[in-house]
């Protein structure tokens, strides 16, 4: 018996291939040779949709037939038509029935095929888009898996591979849009020069249905076309973007609009001309209605005056509900801050009815580790989506009021800030891949849950070995609430290194800067406690929510811990509902979460014989670093709060390792930041 599973290891050691994870999920085997059909006239989609079934799918026959559905453009129907032997994919666009192959093979790698398959699926959101922050220099804003995969020096005339396997890649989990560039947007990538080349990368996506949109500077007009100003309300500004509109269409028919953030931490916007939202947004809404064209205009402003800034966003666009054109739509960051590892929901999802509103995600972790630490994010993003705002009744979650059923909006969209680059495994971190992978699932279906994707997540890209299954979704599944606890928990959050946000820096204050960038401005620790009063006695940001949660909200007794801070100014010795003081609480908080880093490389290293050498040890050391990352993390803030509290550590807690004053001498440049944090944790 020994001898038999000794043998058993080696032979699937052996079948495990040399690899480097650019494959993501998509790793059918061919030579299938399949026999598959369409009724349809082939065009370069279906073309894909066959190539893909004919060499992956191993099934019975297949035909992929077009057909005016009930469906939408993009849904589609798999039946076994169980007389001839055979399947069919039925759709009524090209589109349609591509992602039908997808969801045939994506069933077929996940162990799903039946003999009697009757499925029927219909996308949530009409757009369902990756924001790139990337820069037409080639580096990402926020990026941590290397530079940009848009190589604009090259382009239009070189074509990289990495184009067309990035639109399969999306298409195969039902992205449909793509902005190309940061919403920090360097005027010239409206130039004619630029253009050019956003039309190539246009034309390669489009048989994959991936719409182009790019985000565009206000100043722009200005900037790019000379005019003395870019006011919104300037007839001449409105007929310089009328003209480049009229550019864009030309070479992109097919083009989906503009991203804009608009008087947003130093960009450009109306307000320059005392002008308003909505008369920036509708007057680009115009300039694109002939075309089709949409506008996503950004709800991340804030100004350094405010007391709170957590209600900014709300105070700013709630006037101005139902006063967008038809063709606008708001794009709000899920919480009311900054992609903390959890936030409550922006009060504006539910409020904002008249106007259509977007969640915009960060699938890269700026606030998690980088390509660093292994996070899975979906459950951050079905606990967004499925947040009750109570704004009609009680159904009314963060998901049914974008997705346009609730408010009857003709449009809805959902946007994840891409974590994509130049990195050979696209991510960085193997597992960042199933960030991107689950964003697409829950755009496409947000009733699915993190444990289904992850489950289907890890069968494509890794193995459905229940040895390595079950403990690696077991992984995955508690990394979220893992960082949480050894960065901020209880509602804590911004406590995050100036700048770059790699590491902790609760202690870091500068009095003339920016108080609202500043990690004090958030914790508020003092010798009474620690936390953020947005109560009634406080900030009041809970009364922008609906009742019953700004009740709970704002009731300490009843309001859910985990938000603790987020909404409280909290006494060190106040008793949670387990019988721990807060101090207590945060204390067992952090060290958890070290612990739990500890747990996640004991279950990997566990898994070395299941898995490749390459991705297990670029795992291995991944989770090093986050091992001593969340160290640095629970020592840097147990000992920078305890200068307040002067309350001990619980005893039977490990100990810091770190000094205070040493862990404040940390300076990392973001651009060395994985060596520098090697070289002084390991100091
Ligand atoms: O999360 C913050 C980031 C900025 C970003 C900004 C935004 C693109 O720190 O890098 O800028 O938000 O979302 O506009």
């Amino acid at each position: 018996m020994k001898t038999y599973s000794l043998l058993a290891i080696i032979l699937l050691c052996f079948c495990l291939h040399a690899e480097d994870g650019s494959q993501l999920w998509l790793r059918y085997e061919g030579n299938a040779n399949a026999q598959i059909t369409a009724n349809v006239k082939n065009s370069k989609t279906v073309d894909i949709a066959l190539s893909e079934l004919t060499q992956y799918w191993k099934g019975a026959p297949v035909l992929l037939e077009k057909k005016r559905t009930k469906t939408t453009d993009e849904g589609f129907t798999i039946v076994s038509d169980k007389k001839n032997n055979s399947l069919k994919i039925v759709a009524s666009t090209d589109i349609a029935l591509l992602y039908g192959a997808y969801h045939l093979l994506r069933l077929q790698q996940t162990g799903q095929v039946t003999e009697n398959l009757n499925i029927s699926q219909t996308p949530k959101y009409q757009y369902r888009i990756l924001n790139h922050w990337d820069n037409l220099d080639g580096s990402i804003e926020r990026g941590y898996a290397g530079r940009s995969l848009w190589e604009w020096e090259k382009l239009p005339n070189e074509i990289s591979p990495r184009y067309e396997q990035y639109a399969r890649a999306n298409a195969s989990i039902g992205i449909n849009a793509t902005v190309l560039n940061n919403v920090n947007a360097n005027p010239k990538i409206l130039t004619q020069e630029y253009l050019q080349k956003v039309k190539v990368l246009a034309d390669i996506f489009r048989p994959y249905g991936l719409k182009v949109f790019l985000s565009v500077n206000f100043a722009s007009p200005k900037t790019l076309g000379g005019l003395p100003d870019a006011d919104p309300l300037n007839p001449e500004v409105a007929k310089w973007w009328k003209a480049k509109a009229k550019e864009i269409y030309a070479l992109i028919p097919d083009f989906g609009g503009f991203l804009v953030k608009a008087n947003s931490e130093g960009q450009s916007g109306p307000q320059d001309y005392g002008r308003s939202h909505v008369d920036g947004a509708n007057m680009l809404a115009d300039v694109l209605k002939p075309f089709g064209g949409i506008v996503m205009w950004r709800a991340f402003v804030y100004a350094p005056s405010s007391d709170d800034r957590a209600k900014q966003a709300y105070l700013e666009f709630m006037p101005f509900d139902g006063k967008f054109r038809d063709n606008v739509i708001i794009q709000v960051k899920n919480g009311p801050i900054d992609f903390q590892p959890r936030e409550p929901v922006s009060a504006l999802f539910g409020a904002m009815q008249k106007t259509p509103v977007m969640v915009e995600f960060q699938i890269t972790q700026e606030y998690l580790g980088f390509s660093n630490h292994l996070v899975y994010l979906s459950p951050l993003f079905e606990e967004c989506l499925q947040t009750d705002t109570y704004a009609k009744g009680q159904t009314s979650t963060v998901a049914k009021t974008t997705d346009g059923s609730l408010f009857g909006h003709r449009i809805s969209a959902i946007a994840g800030v891409a974590n994509t680059g130049s990195d050979v495994n696209w991510c960085g971190h193997d597992f960042a891949q199933a960030n991107w992978y689950a964003f697409g699932r829950l755009a496409w279906n947000y009733e699915l849950t993190s444990e289904q994707i992850a489950d289907e997540w890890i069968k494509q890209t890794f193995n459905d070995k229940k040895e390595f299954l079950e403990p690696v979704k077991g992984l995955m599944l508690s990394s979220r609430e893992a960082v949480v606890d050894y960065m901020m928990p209880l509602g804590l959050h911004h406590i995050f290194a100036m700048g770059h946000h790699y590491g902790p820096e609760p202690w870091c204050y500068f009095p003339n800067m920016r108080q609202d960038w500043l990690p004090p401005y958030y914790h508020k620790a003092d010798s009474e406690g620690v936390g953020f009063d947005r109560s009634k006695t406080g900030s009041n940001a809970v009364a922008q929510y609906f009742p019953p949660l700004n009740e709970k909200y704002g009731n300490i007794e009843q309001c859910p811990e985990e938000f603790l801070l987020w909404f409280h100014h909290v006494a060190w010795d106040y008793k949670l509902k387990n019988g721990r003081t807060l101090w207590d609480e945060l204390c067992y908080s952090y060290d958890n979460g070290v612990k739990e880093v500890r747990d996640f490389q004991k279950i990997w290293d566990r898994m070395e014989n299941y898995v490749d050498a390459e991705r297990f040890e670029l795992v291995q050391t991944k989770l090093q670093i986050q091992a001593r990352d969340a160290m640095w993390w629970k020592d840097a803030c147990l000992l920078y709060f305890q200068s307040f509290s002067q309350l001990p550590i619980p005893y039977d807690i490990e100990r810091p390792v770190h000094k205070l004053d040493q862990l404040q001498k940390i300076k990392l440049s973001i651009s060395n930041h994985e060596n520098a944090i090697l070289e002084t944790i390991n100091r």
